[in-house]
């Protein structure tokens, strides 16, 4: 089967498999482990079928409208089956033709100068901890980041990111409390142009009340980098707790009315059973998720591919894959 044997050779050659794997772990427990014990007894179509996998994707956090959609797809295209050498080969290969969609971009990285990227989201959603590993991330690429503490209203908020920055070696521009946040990326932008700043990083505060405030505050500093640093913000990055599950993409709604988010970090997915959210996400938002968050420590992100995600909540490393 070409399309299968390709995307379990990529997950086995992946560097960052051990780390799906076991980030994944709980999800698999939920989802892959009970689709599996569905396909070895699988005797074709019905209606029982159907919904045994829309338990599985419920109990995943898929969300009722989207396992629907994911259930009528399975069914419509069941002939596929027998090109499959299981049921669960082809679940998962409609769940992968699910997460596609056309016109997704790249990330947007400025050839001209520092990218400049805001970390935004709810209180405690791991932004900041998320902002600490993409330093690592984009170090170990060679790049050269910097971190603008932007969340200048809690107290201790700016010490966090700036013990982060301090043990990986980054500079980290910071204000003083209750400082405008858009003053302090005024200045994170002008140091990381004056000392050839690759990647600049800009960790926000994470309450704001409501969606008026959330709308003024977000464009006054996409107002304000701009005209630092023309083309930024060149990314926008909502990081979604991914153990809040449906109630997340709730959330997630208020911030794409607010600004233009062009990706999605979901964090703590070592801690939950529900990775289905993954297809949630896709489905309601249509935004593609650009990392994972497999853990704590600042080596536990991972750039996020459907097919390495896939694999990990469903086969893993099993011998006969
Ligand atoms: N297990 C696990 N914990 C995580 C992950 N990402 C973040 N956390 C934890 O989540 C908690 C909150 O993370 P923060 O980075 O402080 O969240 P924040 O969005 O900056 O929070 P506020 O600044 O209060 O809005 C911390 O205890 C982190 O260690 C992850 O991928 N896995
Ligand atoms: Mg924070």
């Amino acid at each position: 089967m070409g399309f299968f044997k390709s995307i379990i050779d990529s997950f086995r050659k992946n560097e960052d498999k051990d780390k799906y794997l076991s980030g994944l772990d709980r999800s698999k427990k939920t989802f892959g482990d009970r689709i599996r014990a569905l396909s070895n007894s699988f005797h074709g179509i019905n209606d029982e079928l159907l919904e045994e996998i829309m338990v599985i994707l419920l109990e995943s956090d898929v969300g009722i409208n989207t396992a629907q959609k994911i259930v009528d797809r399975f069914e419509a295209d069941a002939a596929d089956i027998k090109k499959f050498d299981s049921m669960e080969d082809y679940l998962i290969n409609v769940l992968y033709e699910f997460y596609q969609e056309e016109g997704d971009k790249e990330i947007q990285y400025n050839e001209e100068g520092p990218t400049v990227i805001f970390m935004v989201g709810v209180n405690g959603s791991g932004k900041t901890t998320t902002s600490a590993k993409l330093i690592q991330y984009y170090q170990n690429q060679g790049k050269k980041v910097a971190v603008a503490a932007a969340d200048t209203f809690r107290a201790g908020a700016v010490d966090q990111i700036e013990e982060w920055a301090n043990r990986l070696d980054a500079p980290c521009i910071k204000g003083k409390p209750n400082q405008d946040p858009s003053s302090v990326l005024v200045d994170a932008c002008r140091y990381a142009r004056e000392n050839d700043i690759d990647i600049l990083l800009c960790d926000t505060a994470g309450r704001l009340q409501n969606k008026a405030n959330l709308m003024k505050e977000l464009s006054k500093m996409s107002r304000v980098v701009k005209k630092e640093i023309e083309t930024a913000p060149h990314e926008v990055w909502l990081v979604l707790d991914a153990t809040t599950g449906q109630n997340g993409i709730s959330q997630a709604k208020l911030f794409l009315e607010a600004t233009d988010v062009t990706g999605i970090i979901l964090t703590k997915m070592d801690g939950t059973a529900k990775g289905g959210v993954v297809l949630a996400i896709r489905d309601l938002l249509h935004i593609p998720v650009r990392f994972l968050g497999l853990g704590e420590k600042p080596e536990d992100l991972k750039p996020f591919d459907i097919g390495m995600f896939l694999i990990g909540i469903t086969k893993g490393l099993e011998q006969d894959a």
